[in-house]
């Protein structure tokens, strides 16, 4: 019998297309003769919807993006009981930012007991947030770049106070970063005091906690893991920036970046960040995958900069080609990804019962 899959896509957040967008891929890249395959899409405004099966690879976006009958009623409860209904094998969430990578949706479906693809609720939230990030790296070993956090709280109180403790532990230029928010919304590049004051105001905008680090100057190294209990990695790729610094945009939206893979490091870095990323993913305690991102200087120094517990999935991200380039084609992954949810909530109900 072929495994029932969910394909949970859409959501309210700024990522909502590139969703769609991944979404459409894996219809794509999955083998409709092994899975039947149902699309439960989250609308802009936050709706849920079951969809009927699919019985072909989505030609657009715009077929993804269903809209509910006229007399269907939208309550919660006949999503659930759909969901339920419908006795999934797994889901594969593709939703990013709030309710989609920080643990809310992997918490949701732990509670329907559903099987789903990639890390769970303490990866998925833990890695949300830059400074618990930070702090599990801290007792990993893991080296990084120097940092400070504060509360907006704080910052209106004591302002003058933070603005001294970070330019005695950091040095200009700085990095000021929304602690909870993916990709680089509000995320800045402070020279001097009066660039950081205002630095840290937009970021505020975004976020009541704030992250500063101090700049380095360096390559940008990504490695890609996969597995669960022994997690592999693949060849490293570097991000090459045409604009000041990888943002929003260019991470999205244009091709303002090449990416050189795999990226042109000695086996001894090789080694070391495969170390690093494996570690990372460790103390996270991720399953499935993670994108670790690293920082690598002239000197062949190595920080590890963040890592992505849900990273961009279209077949042109950064991810997949990792992988496409250490031998694992984008279907395959997909398939491997499936089956590494389905075993960790296989191993999870056996615990239960024993
Ligand atoms: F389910 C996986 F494999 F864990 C998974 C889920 C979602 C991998 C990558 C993503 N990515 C996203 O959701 C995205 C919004 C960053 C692109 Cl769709």
């Amino acid at each position: 019998m072929n495994k029932k899959l969910g394909l949970l896509y859409g959501g309210k957040s700024a990522e909502h297309d590139v969703s769609l967008s991944t979404a459409k891929a894996a219809t794509q890249a999955l083998n409709f003769d092994k899975y039947d395959i149902f699309p439960v899409f989250i609308t802009r405004g936050g709706e849920w919807r079951v969809g009927e099966q699919l019985t072909a690879p989505a030609e657009s976006i715009e077929q993804l993006a269903f809209t509910r009958d006229a007399d269907s009623e939208n309550d919660v409860t006949e999503f659930l009981t759909s969901l339920k209904e419908r006795k999934f094998d797994v889901i594969f969430p593709l939703l990013h930012g709030t309710n989609g990578e920080d643990g809310t949706v992997q918490g949701f479906l732990e509670v329907l007991n559903l099987p789903y693809v990639g890390n769970g609720v303490l990866a998925s939230s833990a890695g949300m947030d830059k400074v618990s990030m930070k702090q599990l790296f801290e007792i990993a070993g893991l080296p990084q770049v120097p940092y400070t956090y504060f509360i907006r709280n704080d910052w209106h109180k004591q302002k003058d106070a933070l603005i001294a403790e970070m330019e005695e532990k950091l040095t200009y230029p700085m990095f000021v970063k929304p602690a909870n928010l993916g990709s680089s919304v509000g995320v800045s590049k402070a020279d001097d005091r009066e660039k950081l004051i205002e630095a840290v105001e937009l970021a505020l905008k975004y976020d009541r906690k704030i992250v500063v680090e101090t700049g380095v100057v360096a390559r940008e190294v990504e490695m890609a893991v996969l597995g669960n209990d022994e997690p592999e990695t693949s060849v490293p790729g570097e991000i090459k920036p045409k604009t000041a610094f990888y943002d929003y945009d260019s991470k999205y939206n244009d091709n303002s970046t090449d990416l050189l893979i795999p990226a042109p490091v000695t086996a001894d870095v090789e080694a070391q960040l495969s170390d690093m990323a494996k570690r990372a993913f460790k103390i996270l305690d991720g399953s499935g995958l993670v994108r670790a991102d690293f920082f690598v200087t002239a000197e062949n120094e190595i920080f590890i900069n963040e890592v992505n517990t849900l990273p961009g999935f279209t077949p042109v991200s950064m991810y997949p080609i990792l992988w496409k380039n250490t031998g694992l084609p984008y279907n395959e992954l997909i398939e491997k990804l499936i089956n590494l949810g389905i075993e960790r909530h296989a191993e999870k109900q056996q615990l239960q019962y024993q």
